[in-house]
């Protein structure tokens, strides 16, 4: 399931199309995580307000958006590029690793609804294996 040469560049010219729109797709995609799978609000309970389009979930959305970003950027080497940031989530957020899936299925959903002409079954597969191989990487200092 990695990516080939071939993914790599779909990957890259659908974000190059989609990424000004970072801020909007995270802020959905957040959403459409905490509503549709609550159990992931435990992690942001000390946020005011977790309920759609909230300030905290719009403004956390843009942030991992940007992080999505830099493994764009990071995508020959992501074990690597993304090491602090899996650091990050592993020992000081104790983030339970079986939520990047839930969280890159979400991003994958809103990709599909915002940019529906772009999100063709080629960049669909590209994408789905590009949000998996992050996820995994964000794993990788769990083992
Ligand atoms: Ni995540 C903070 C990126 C998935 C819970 N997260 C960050 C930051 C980035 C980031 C960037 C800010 C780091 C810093 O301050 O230096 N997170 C990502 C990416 C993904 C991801 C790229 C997956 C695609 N994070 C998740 C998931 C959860 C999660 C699935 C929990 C369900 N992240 C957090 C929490 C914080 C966080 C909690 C701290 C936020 C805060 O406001 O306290």
């Amino acid at each position: 399931m990695s990516l080939s040469a071939k993914d790599k560049k779909t990957v890259k010219t659908f974000w190059a199309k989609v990424s000004s729109n970072g801020e909007a797709i995270g802020a959905d995609a957040l959403s459409r995580m905490l509503a549709v799978y609550p159990q992931t609000k435990t992690y942001f309970s000390h946020w005011k307000d977790l309920s759609p389009g909230s300030a905290p979930v719009v403004k956390h959305g843009a942030t991992v958006m940007a992080g999505v970003a830099d493994a764009v950027a990071k995508i020959d080497d992501l074990t690597s590029g993304l090491l602090s940031l899996s650091e990050l989530h592993a020992f000081t957020l104790r983030v339970d690793p079986s939520n990047f899936k839930i969280l890159s299925h979400n991003i994958l959903v809103v990709l599909a609804i915002m940019f529906p002409t772009d999100f063709t079954p080629e960049v669909h597969v590209a994408m789905d294996k590009f949000l998996a191989a992050v996820a995994r990487a964000l794993s990788e200092k769990y083992r």
